[in-house]
């Protein structure tokens, strides 16, 4: 295992620094189909000292959990989250943990689309978890739907997250309420408003939970891994599943094309990718139209 961790870190290097690398490696891989956790929610609600509580009750149960920690802040990977590393630092020596942060921009000045390669690399591992965690900044929360199978909004009291949350538009994409931090004072009315604002909203075949925990001492964890395991069998006996990798996919190959034409037209690191593709796409939109206009 301990080489294959080494081997594994290698390959996250290579596929952060090359998409077309990326696709070679992935080549032939057998992906197996394993749940993928989202954590999302504003700084500092306490994420990473959730995750590191779930990795232990995950451990307990005997799986293999590969973790990645995606940072805002830093446009360098490697060296980001020194914090989050810290706080999950009683796993490192497990075997049986992987740990691995990476800068939400990419190399491109994109988002860091690379995301999607390193989860299907874990697939393609033998791990039996993905968790993600990434902080609620713009548009890196609402991709994180894209990736994840399983997207846990973490809240906590005293925040004022809830108005926040709703103006992002964030709640549509939570498959999972946690509030953590439900030692301290407001857990009970910031509960009271989610259950409120789930009551108005339409009604879906899956109804978010909301799990209350203290992430520091693990309290309401063990909940929230049952109610994550639940959702993971709703999505697969509902078929549910099957849409998600859909649009998942869809939203992965919009990266790879965007990549793609960095890489044709431009390749530069002044290069503003989402710019270039909006261009890229409407310059063949009126290419092809002109056809039929015989411009
Ligand atoms: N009282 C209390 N404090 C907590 C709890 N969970 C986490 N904290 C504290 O909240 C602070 C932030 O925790 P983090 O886990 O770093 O939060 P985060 O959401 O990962 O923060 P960013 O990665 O910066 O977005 C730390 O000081 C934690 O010790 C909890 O359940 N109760
Ligand atoms: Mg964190």
């Amino acid at each position: 295992m301990e080489k294959d961790m080494r081997e594994l870190s290698k390959l996250i290097t290579e596929i952060e620094g090359d998409p077309v690398r990326a696709r070679d490696i992935l080549k032939g891989m057998k992906l197996r189909d394993i749940p993928v956790i989202g954590v999302t929610g504003v700084a500092g609600v306490g994420k990473s000292t959730l995750v590191d509580a779930m990795i232990k009750v995950l451990r307990e149960m005997g799986k293999k959990v590969a973790v990645v920690a995606v940072d805002p802040s830093s446009p360098f990977s490697g060296g980001a989250f020194l914090g989050d590393r810290i706080r999950m630092k009683r796993h490192f020596t497990d075997e049986g943990v992987f740990i691995r942060s990476m800068a939400s921009r990419g190399a491109l000045g994109g988002l860091n689309d690379s995301i999607f390669d390193v989860v299907d690399l874990f697939r393609g591992f033998d791990f039996d978890v993905v968790i993600v965690e990434t902080v609620g900044a713009g548009q890196t929360e609402v991709d994180i739907a894209y990736v994840a199978t399983t997207v846990l909004l973490v809240l906590a009291p005293g925040g004022g997250d809830e108005v926040q949350m709703m103006k992002a538009g964030i709640m549509e994409i939570a498959d999972i309420f946690v509030v953590n931090k439900a030692d301290l004072p407001g857990t009970d009315s910031l509960v009271l408003s989610l259950r409120a604002m789930l009551e108005i909203s339409p009604k879906k075949e899956w109804v978010p939970p909301i799990v209350k925990t203290v992430a520091s001492s693990g309290e309401g964890v063990t909940d929230l891994i049952k109610e994550i395991e639940r959702h993971e069998e709703h999505l697969r006996s509902s078929g549910e599943i099957v849409s998600r990798r859909r649009r998942n996919v869809k939203k992965h190959v919009e990266h790879i094309l965007r990549n793609e034409i960095v890489r044709i037209l431009g390749g530069h690191e002044s290069v503003d990718a989402d710019e270039l593709l909006m261009k890229t796409v409407d310059r063949l939109c009126k290419e092809v139209k002109d056809r039929w206009t015989g411009k």
